[in-house]
């Protein structure tokens, strides 16, 4: 071989080398899309907690929809219609639900007996996006806010506790319309203890969490009448985000 043929191998060498790495790093799981879980975008700003939607920081959040039925079928818009929007700043997750209700119902006194029953917005969260089993574990949260404003979700020894200073709220309403605007702190799940000195994450530009929302609508049944959540949920059982944050959706924090 003379020179020009060692020249133009070493090229050829190269060239695949190049095309190999450019391959490889197109296939990083950073930059692989997550078509598995519905995604949502977080806009950065820090509303005032008063169940009053005027806040400036709003009007920089779109309406997301509330409307799949995870249990009973979709309610007419008189019974149960409604949206929401998100936004983060350094110290929360807030949310604001506008949810029309024709009749709001608390039948269960005692906040820990079928909170569920009674109408409640229910919150979830898992802060690193695991995905996975928290029916009686930290790895994610379902916080059942109540009208009341008390926080419900079941501990790891299986009872049903308040988690109160998890979630600020104010919830409003004016005829049917009901306002909900909800201030929620995340934790790092794997280190959060049942009476522990439990410190909230510092939440950053980028981050992304597992997320889901719904409502719980009962106007005059013994238990609740539906259950609608934002994300869509595979299968004949629906009612799984308080089992499994596999099926919540992934909301990326943005400035
Ligand atoms: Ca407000
Ligand atoms: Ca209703
Ligand atoms: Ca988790
Ligand atoms: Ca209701």
């Amino acid at each position: 071989m003379n020179r020009d043929t060692y020249i133009a191998l070493g090229i050829a060498f190269l060239t695949l080398v190049f095309i190999f790495l450019q391959k490889n790093s197109s296939e990083t799981p950073a930059q692989v899309e997550d078509t598995t879980h519905q995604q949502f975008t977080a806009a950065y700003g820090s509303p005032l907690i008063d169940g009053n939607a005027n806040d400036a920081a709003w009007q920089n959040a779109e309406w997301l929809p509330l409307d799949q039925a995870w249990i009973g079928q979709t309610p007419a818009p008189q019974d149960y219609a409604g949206r929401y929007k998100v936004l983060w700043d350094e110290g929360n997750l807030y949310i604001l639900a506008e949810i029309n209700d024709d009749v709001i119902t608390d039948t269960h006194e005692d906040g820990l007996v079928k909170y569920w029953d009674d109408d409640c917005l229910e919150v979830f969260v898992d802060e690193d996006a695991s995905g996975g089993n928290h029916q009686y574990n930290y790895n994610a949260f379902a916080y059942h806010i109540a009208l009341d404003g008390k926080v419900v979700d079941i501990a790891p020894d299986s009872s049903f506790q308040y988690y109160n200073d998890h979630c600020i709220s104010r919830r409003t309403s004016e005829g049917q319309r009901n306002i909900w605007e909800v201030a929620v702190k995340l934790y790092d799940g794997k280190k959060y203890q049942d009476g522990g000195e439990n410190i909230p994450k510092l939440l950053k530009n980028g981050k992304v969490i597992g997320f889901a929302l719904a409502y719980c609508d009962n106007d005059h049944s013994p238990e609740r009448e539906n259950f609608m959540g934002n994300v869509r949920v595979e299968g004949a059982d629906k009612n799984r985000g308080w089992i499994d944050a596999g099926i919540f959706g992934r909301l990326t924090l943005s400035e």
